[in-house]
């Protein structure tokens, strides 16, 4: 147990006290039990998933915990939170409801103290059997993540994302820039889009897949969405239903209609030459300029209303759009269009100060 320092014990009076230490921020392991998304990353022992978690964290809801085993059988818990002061304690029931031991309720506290040390007490009443429940016990908190992988470890922890394809995809850099925003360090590992061990992450065989602990997800919008929905860091979304709305609209319409406009028939096309090593269909660029000032006019009239696509501050429609925007900026046609369409020239030139555009900067520059 690399980072952490464990002991378990057993007394007389049933309790069982474990121990264990994270080079964490007690506020960043209270979030790694109580935000489902998190939990589900790591929860239960080697081998087991988990397909449900409903935490309603305060003092007196419930939560519901299904675990998966490897053999297939599910194993349900269910509970009450009894204690919630966020980010140093957490005292719950915790209650079986399969196998030998259902319905039988123990009550688990953990504390969490400022060295990063966790200290979970069970009160429990199988005395008989507490060497082995402390064992699953203690396999449980061993699975926490840790807040950094280091060299040599083999578990994920909360930063340990992958986000599989090339810096140059504009569709991987928004995955990314997501991250970036959230303040969570990702890898950028080679997406092998032919090859079958990548197909297995993406049916599809495109770029970006991701993956981060047991979770795996393929298309950039589903990223996106985890990496603002399950880390901590500023909110990539209004708080309002309208603005998530337009959010949504602006992603959907760049995933449907934009990106081939923008990616296919023009910035992929016109440098064919330096990608593929075949010339330019000019055809293929010229029948699609109609849709190319379509797209462009769409978007700027949004952009003149409002300062970002889904409202007042930047989203992740913003950060899907720009990547590719700037890919446009490039070609002659992109170029000539651009001093007719103001509100959207300034918005990209905000949009692209954003530090996280520097730390994503693909390697080609420019
Ligand atoms: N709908 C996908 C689109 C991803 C996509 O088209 N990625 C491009 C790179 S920018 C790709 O993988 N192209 C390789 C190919 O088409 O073979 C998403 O949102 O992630």
């Amino acid at each position: 147990m690399n980072t952490a320092t464990a002991a378990t014990a057993a007394n007389t009076d049933h309790t069982l006290r474990l121990e264990r230490r994270f080079r964490a921020a007690p506020d960043r392991v209270f979030r790694a039990l109580t935000d489902p998304a998190i939990l589900k990353t790591w929860w239960g022992p080697p081998g087991f998933t988990t397909p449900r978690a409903e935490l309603d964290v305060r003092p007196g809801g419930a939560y519901a915990i299904d675990m998966q085993a490897p053999s297939g059988n599910n194993l349900r818990i269910r509970g009450t939170f009894r204690e919630v002061v966020a980010p140093s304690r957490l005292v719950y029931t915790w209650a079986w409801q399969d196998g030998g031991y259902a319905g039988v309720a123990t009550l688990v506290a953990l504390d969490f103290v400022a060295d990063g040390t966790v200290t979970l007490l069970r009160g429990d009443p199988r005395v008989d059997d507490v060497g082995r429940h402390g064992r699953r016990s203690r396999q449980g908190l061993e699975r926490l993540p840790r807040p950094t992988r280091g060299p040599g470890r083999g578990r994920p922890g909360m930063s340990d994302v992958i986000v599989f394809g090339s810096d140059l995809s504009p569709f991987v850099r928004t995955a990314r820039l997501t991250f970036v925003e959230k303040g969570v360090p990702h890898q950028l590992e080679a997406a092998a889009l032919a090859d079958p061990a990548y197909r297995a992450r993406h049916p599809y065989a495109r770029m970006p897949a991701m993956e981060h602990g047991r979770v795996r997800l393929f298309e950039t919008a589903a990223i996106a969405r985890y990496a603002n929905e399950g880390f901590d860091g500023p909110p990539l979304q209004p708080t309002d239903a309208v603005g998530r709305a337009r959010m949504t609209q602006w992603i959907s319409a760049y995933n449907a209609y934009m990106a081939v406009v923008f990616g296919q028939r023009l910035v992929i096309e016109r440098f064919a030459p330096r990608i593929f090593d075949r010339p330019t269909n000019e055809a293929v660029i010229r029948d699609n300029l109609p849709d190319l000032d379509r797209a462009l006019k769409v978007l700027n009239g949004s952009l003149a209303d409002l300062p970002y696509l889904a409202g007042p501050n930047a989203s992740l429609a913003d950060l899907h759009v720009a990547p590719m925007l700037r890919y446009v900026g490039m070609p002659p046609e992109g170029q000539q269009r651009r001093p007719a369409r103001p509100a959207l020239g300034r918005w990209l030139e905000t949009v692209l100060a954003r530090p996280s555009f520097a730390a994503t900067m693909p390697k080609f520059g420019s």
